[in-house]
């Protein structure tokens, strides 16, 4: 949750793993919307995947977008797990998306995509399987990597064609079509997912003071997974990164949240206390629960 530039408080919801593992026969609200009635009754379980702008006494603005002819909470939809939020230089708000691995810029009324699209429109690996559809779903067994069982309907990313998709302004780093599974499940066995290319981003903060050269106005997006912490500058309106992503601090450590001392040289990170890591060694990737500094508040201090 972050204040706006407009004094709104914006407040991220993730999609609950609907539609997935133990959750694959409840149906995924990401791109469901309310409707006037649910307003009117303050029921808000189409909250799910959503960004929500909310005036600080939790009622609804009187400027936010209206979508589909109605006005709630909802600023934007589409999402799957944004655990980070961050005001940008330019006043424009970002999210970091857990599960699809993105870095979006909010649009009002934006449709994000998820489930349906993970990333870019660009039918790489990633299909939408719609489990909580298939009316045997309950005697299913999830499966997210093996061709979908009978039942379980499947759509391309290309089928999406919503008018207002909105891509991501980065992915950190979807899938490719040609990437192994099977060779993934073999050696990264119940961590497969460890092993993919994606990072797992979890928190986001905008850097803004001038000490560390080349840092002012950058976000930094702390992973999970990758044991990085990624830096992203924006270019001067803030719609696209000015530059590739650079990575820094690796390490066997999931980073869960970045703060910044005043004195703009001191930089704080805390570390999940347990979960998988990306192994630092050559070749394919391996996963590692060692953790270097597990349940940690660590600190970095710029010296020059
Ligand atoms: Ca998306
Ligand atoms: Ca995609």
């Amino acid at each position: 949750m972050t204040f706006g530039p407009d004094g709104k408080l914006y407040s991220t919801i993730g999609d609950q793993g609907k539609n997935q593992l133990a959750l694959a026969c409840l149906n995924n609200q990401a791109q469901h919307l309310p409707t006037a009635d649910q307003v009117a009754a303050k029921n808000w379980t189409t909250y799910e995947g959503k960004v929500l702008r909310l005036n600080p006494d939790g009622s609804i603005p009187e400027d936010n977008p209206e979508i589909n002819g109605v006005k709630s909470h909802v600023y934007t939809y589409g999402h799957r797990n944004a655990q980070g939020i961050a005001v940008g230089p330019t006043g424009d708000i970002y999210v970091a998306e857990h599960g699809d691995d993105e870095l979006n810029r909010l649009v009002a009324g934006g449709n994000y995509g998820w489930p349906y699209v993970s990333g870019y429109i660009d039918d790489k690996a990633y299909q939408y399987y719609n489990w909580s559809a298939a009316e045997n779903c309950s005697e299913l067994t999830f499966n997210d990597v093996a061709p979908a069982p009978a039942g379980v309907t499947v759509m391309n990313e290309s089928q999406f064609n919503a008018t207002n998709f909105v891509p991501p302004i980065q992915t950190f780093y979807t899938v490719d079509k040609d990437f192994n599974f099977t060779e993934a499940a073999t050696s990264c066995g119940e961590m497969t997912s460890t092993c993919y290319p994606t990072v797992a981003p979890s928190s986001l903060r905008l850097y803004t003071s001038d000490v560390i050269p080349g840092w002012e106005n950058n976000l930094m997006m702390t992973t999970l997974k990758a044991g990085r912490i990624f830096q992203i500058a924006l270019n001067e309106n803030g719609t696209a990164l000015a530059r590739e992503p650079v990575e820094l601090f690796r390490s066997e450590n999931r980073y869960r949240d970045i703060a910044f001392d005043p004195d703009g040289r001191t930089i704080y990170v805390i570390t999940d206390m347990m979960g998988p890591v990306q192994a630092m060694k050559e070749g394919p990737i391996i996963p590692t629960t060692t953790l270097w500094s597990p349940g940690s508040l660590l600190v970095f201090r710029y010296e020059r």
